[in-house]
């Protein structure tokens, strides 16, 4: 007998797991939260029933919502992941030797602590002295800062229960007021392929926000929802193309498995019927 896990990813499409193992099933004050082991994908992150991370992609997920921005910005000292519990965006952001801080703000110390234990690989950077945990709701959090980040990453789940104000104007107020002058804002938007009214909805209000640079980017992220997966990228100065640091992305000092100076610039040009959608 065989064990399948399957996540619906609309009501019409379903995408399944044969599991090898369970290794974690629970309720924490927030969620249902689970880890499998699985024979294709390894382990597996499920929090309210749908696929959050998995060993085998998340690389590209969690290099493209660090990596692009990191390399954008001049020299970002004091960054903020919102969300991410995992601890993939913070292993990929303190990479980075310029980074002073990572604050991370994640409002369910179970799935910190699910993750230190089963998911070591992404774990792995959550005890660096540079790492302050916080265990807040991440849209009281932001508004309690002016001017003090570099960049805030929101490392969202979707778009339902507790995560859905972090896609709201207001959120996206809070986030502009605290970063800095020069700070940029990345937010994962979701599949383009299912969820183009709810990245338009994005794009909307991160221009109302007055960031002048509102821009989108792409991915391939295997098991996810479509398998194509979009992040916004609002900047209040620099702008990922036109201010790419080639040199400094060519010379990283880290290795990547994903993000190289060709996908940076790949991924910001957008298929043409994203562009159609953004208007
Ligand atoms: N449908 C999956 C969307 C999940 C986005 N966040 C994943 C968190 C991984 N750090």
């Amino acid at each position: 007998m065989h064990l399948w896990y399957t996540e619906y990813q609309t009501d019409n499409i379903g995408l399944s797991f044969k599991i090898k193992e369970t290794l974690f099933v629970g309720r924490s004050k927030y969620q249902d939260i689970a880890v499998l082991d699985t024979f294709e994908f390894g382990r597996l992150l499920v929090l309210d029933g749908l696929v959050m991370t998995t060993e085998r992609d998340e690389f590209i997920y969690h290099e493209l919502i660090t990596h692009p921005a990191l390399f954008t910005h001049r020299c970002a000292k004091n960054v903020l992941v919102i969300g991410g519990g995992d601890g993939g965006s913070i292993r990929e952001i303190i990479k980075h030797d310029n980074i002073k801080e990572a604050v991370l703000c994640e409002i369910d110390p179970i799935v910190v602590e699910v993750s230190k234990r089963y998911l070591p690989s992404l774990s792995s950077e959550l005890e660096n002295p540079k790492v302050k945990i916080v265990y807040k709701d991440g849209i009281n959090f932001v508004s309690n800062f002016r001017s003090y980040f570099d960049i805030i990453i929101v490392d969202s789940t979707d778009p339902i229960g507790p995560a859905k104000g972090l896609f709201g104007l207001s959120f996206y107020r809070d986030c502009f007021a605290a970063l800095k002058d020069e700070g940029i804002l990345i937010c994962q938007s979701e599949s383009p392929i299912y969820h183009l009214d709810l990245i338009q909805e994005i794009q909307t209000n991160l221009k109302r926000v007055d960031f002048p640079i509102v821009k989108f980017y792409y991915g391939i992220i295997p098991t996810y929802p479509s398998g194509m997966w979009s992040w916004a990228f609002a900047s209040k100065k620099f702008d990922p193309l036109r201010d790419i640091q080639e040199e400094k992305i060519k010379n990283r000092k880290f290795l990547t498995k994903y993000y190289n100076l060709g996908i940076h610039k790949a991924i910001f040009n957008l298929p043409s019927f994203f562009k159609k959608g953004l208007g």
